[in-house]
């Protein structure tokens, strides 16, 4: 079969993996088209590749950062001429439809814009000193060598608010995606090259989590981690990381929760439902993946919501009128096969969908139908645990303090949205719904680059992307200039 071979890019050359092992990129709607082979490195591709970065250090972190910045505006200029080719890459590696993956490079091409005007920013302060002539100042310090792991549902957009924030605040990469999309990265740093960004700036190291995350996350040189996945494999990331103080910023699960109360424009909750559940196959942090009903309205938003869900089209997501593509590979069915299994032994009740999809044109690909439980209640694993594929749960309730308490009472808290048009009951939410972010009548997906994005609980921890990112990626030095020409002790000359 013919396909391209991709390498590493370490220290501005594409080589091989060291011990020659390779991996294959394999479109999840039709597993007989590889889309590519690429490196399964290890930990001495690692070392190489933070070796490189450590040397483009030396001189990175000396340009200025509007000239950084510069680099970071000719790159989002050339993701939007190549959108639509990185996209048909995008949607041929994880599947999500054409529409999505535009949106997903778009957000990469946000990104740099945003981030490019960070370069004429990166503020720090100037404070008073305590002292009589003597100066006070602190100024932000890029950080050195940054690791960075990304996951496969937003394989250009997530990238992008890591490397870019990194770049621009002085810092080199070597940035090792999820193998299952490993396409969209490359794609995203070949506009970095070609913006001008100098070798060993950026270094790729493809490979399994195992076998390339793991030594990236221990190895003494990398200074920062940022991680976005599972809870699992970011608990695993913080504990190594935690042997020499790395500090790490990580992004995970979510359980999002959308409330309808009984005054919403339940067209419109309809829609927001629809979009949140079953875009990206389901497959977002943000993806909305509990309904949260009002007794008023429970009954005719059921009936509507699996009526719209049934007509879904499912598919090739290259192919026009498909609203779901696959799921990213056929792990993922089996997480959402044991968990409608799961939720129906626990009494849940199977109002649409609930399989995969094996026959005619579906044979080769990894799909699964767009499904809804309902009958959820609150304790119900299913109500609970991150699925990350088209399965949403609908749960009842009476009163919208009891809402706010179920939607509450999971170990995530990424994003909620509420549909409803009580100003009054608006602004409650937004102070008492335990999340990082909250919408009102529109769904728990769709955040822009430019907020902070991230979340609380098991979600994350602390760290926020889009703003907020430079603060992850520069540490603060603080500067005192004493233009008194003499010795003065803070604390004691000045003493009352
Ligand atoms: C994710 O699912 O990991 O807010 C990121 C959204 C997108 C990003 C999702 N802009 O839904």
């Amino acid at each position: 079969m013919t396909y391209p071979r991709f390498h590493n890019l370490i220290g501005g050359k594409w080589l091989p993996a060291i011990g020659g092992k390779t991996m294959l990129n394999l479109n999840p709607a039709n597993n007989r088209d590889v889309v590519g082979e690429f490196p399964a490195s290890g930990a001495e591709d690692v070392a190489k590749a933070v070796s490189a970065a450590k040397k483009a250090f030396a001189t990175w972190r000396l340009v200025p950062a509007p000239k950084r910045a510069k680099i970071l505006q000719r790159a989002g200029y050339l993701l939007s001429v190549r959108k639509e080719e990185y996209a048909r890459d995008m949607t041929r590696e994880m599947g999500k439809v054409l529409a999505e993956t535009l949106g997903d490079v778009q957000e990469a091409i946000d990104e740099a814009f945003y981030v490019a005007g960070e370069g004429r920013r990166l503020f720090g302060q100037t404070t008073p000193s305590e002292l009589q002539n003597k100066f006070a100042m602190s100024v932000r310090m890029p950080l050195g060598v940054v690791g960075l792991i990304t996951p496969w549902n937003f394989p250009m957009a997530i990238p992008s608010w890591k490397l870019f924030p990194a770049l621009v605040c002085g810092n080199t990469c070597v940035i090792k995606p999820a193998e299952d999309t490993p396409l969209s990265t490359y794609n995203l740093v070949q506009a970095l090259i070609e913006a001008g960004l100098p070798p060993g700036v950026v270094n790729i190291v493809f490979g399994l989590g195992p076998d390339a995350g793991a030594p990236l996350v221990e190895h003494p040189d990398v200074r920062a981690i940022s991680f976005t996945g599972s809870s699992e494999v970011g608990s695993l990331v913080a504990q190594r990381a935690a042997a020499n103080f790395k500090p790490v910023s990580l992004e995970m699960g979510g359980k999002n929760a959308q409330i309808v109360l009984d005054d919403a424009n339940l067209e419109l909750a309809l829609d927001g439902a629809l979009w949140g559940g079953f875009g990206t196959t389901g497959q977002r942090c943000t993806a909305t993946s509990r309904i949260l009903l009002q007794k008023g309205i429970a009954a005719k938003f059921i009936s509507r919501f699996v009526a719209r869900t049934k007509k879904l089209s499912v598919g090739n997501g290259l192919e026009k009128g498909v609203d779901v593509g696959p799921q990213v590979n056929a792990a993922q069915i089996e997480t959402s096969k044991k968990y409608v299994a799961i939720a129906l032994a626990e009494g849940a009740k199977l109002l649409a969908g609930g399989h995969p999809l094996t026959k005619g044109a579906y044979a080769k690909g990894t799909f699964f139908e767009p499904t809804i439980l309902g009958s959820v209640t609150p304790t119900m694993r299913i109500a609970r645990e991150e699925v990350f594929g088209p399965v949403v749960s609908l749960l009842e309730f009476d009163t919208f303090e009891h809402a706010i308490q179920i939607a509450n009472s999971i170990d995530y808290g990424l994003s909620t949205a509420l549909y409803t048009k009580d100003v009054n009951r608006a602004f409650t939410a937004i102070r008492d719904l335990e999340a990082g972010i909250t919408y009102i009548n529109a769904p728990t997906i769709g955040a822009e680059v430019h907020l902070p994005f991230g979340g609380v609980k098991q979600t994350g921890n602390g760290h926020r992307e889009g703003l907020g990112a430079i603060d992850f990626y520069t540490t603060w030095k603080s500067v005192y200039v004493d233009f008194s020409d003499k010795l003065q002790r803070a604390q004691i000359d000045n003493a009352e």
